[in-house]
């Protein structure tokens, strides 16, 4: 049984959405998206009815591209957790299909775990550092602005734009996988609902509508526990980040409805909220996925 007062480690993610693939046959499947630099497995789970035609329309969400964000894999499998568990959720599984990849780099976060609690990039091979950071990795923009060409750096966006199999991997897929509607990325921590650009500050056409439905998500939120998000884009919120999934999704793969969500931080850096204080982001969180996810039901 899966309890949410604790952190898992990969594999014991990996091992929850194996068992609900074996006692969910007809609303799980299990999608190997690839294999991190160390060979461990990325796996999605998409949480659907089953086919229908039309084809519905799908949500992506993924958690753990910065190896020490460990509230983002918790959320994420908070709700992998509800949306197949709970049986109250069944009716929003009828009418979108949620594929959600909760451990985007594994080999980083297995090496929080056992090494450097803060560490952020991959761990692919450097000649004097190690790792690229996989938010500036992605090929649209590519180093553009808030990325850099050193390898030490924190946000070394990679020798070349898809350099880390990690982001080939989600790229690939996200190309072969029709009817994705909606993208969201979870990460931590500042209590961020960000939507594109990352790369400069400028504004995609539908930026009215992320705005809008940005705040819709941080009401969700905010009625649980009153946590509040400040909500808009990246670079013009935050600061900008040229290669960054969210401006993929966008301008490569042309996902309309995009989102990077950061968590509430806590403990002593931030990255480190206690395993007690798990529950109550997952399940404040979870009221927004739920916005984000309905937002596209209505639209059918
Ligand atoms: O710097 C980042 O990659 C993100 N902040 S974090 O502290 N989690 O590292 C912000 C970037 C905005 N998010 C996306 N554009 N996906
Ligand atoms: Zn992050």
């Amino acid at each position: 049984r899966i309890t949410f007062d604790q952190y898992l480690r990969h594999d014991e993610i990996n091992a929850y959405l194996a068992e609900l693939a074996q006692n969910y046959p007809d609303n799980v499947t299990l999608e190997t998206i690839g294999q991190s630099y160390q060979k461990r497995d990325m796996i999605a789970i998409r949480i659907s009815s089953g086919p229908s035609d039309p084809p519905k329309p799908a949500v992506f969400i993924d958690a753990g591209i910065h190896a020490r964000e460990w509230i983002a894999p918790a959320v994420a499998l908070y709700a992998i957790n509800q949306l197949v568990e709970n049986p109250y959720y069944s009716l929003f599984t009828e009418h979108v299909d949620w594929i959600i990849l909760p451990s985007l780099n594994p080999d980083g976060y297995e090496y929080t775990w056992d090494e450097n609690r803060l560490w952020r990039k991959t761990l692919s091979n450097g000649t004097r550092c190690i790792g690229c950071d996989a938010n500036r990795n992605f090929g649209y923009h590519w180093m553009e602005d808030g990325a850099d060409d050193d390898e030490c750096s924190e946000i070394y966006g990679g020798k070349e734009a898809f350099s880390e199999v990690e982001t080939q991997n989600l790229r690939d897929y996200l190309a072969d996988t029709p009817n994705i509607k909606g993208y969201l990325s979870l990460h931590s921590f500042g209590q961020y609902v960000l939507y594109p650009w990352s790369y400069a500050d400028v504004l995609p056409d539908n930026a009215d509508e992320l705005q809008g439905l940005g705040e819709q998500i941080n009401n969700a939120i905010e009625a649980v526990n009153g946590t509040t998000y400040t909500v808009g884009s990246t670079t013009a919120t935050l600061y900008a980040a040229a290669g960054a999934s969210q401006d993929w999704a966008m301008g490569g793969a042309g996902i309309d409805i995009v989102y990077s969500i950061e968590l509430p931080g806590g403990g002593f850096f931030g990255f480190d909220l206690p395993p007690s204080e798990i529950e109550r982001v997952a399940l404040e969180t979870f009221e927004g996925l739920k916005v984000f996810g309905q937002y596209f039901v209505a639209q059918k």
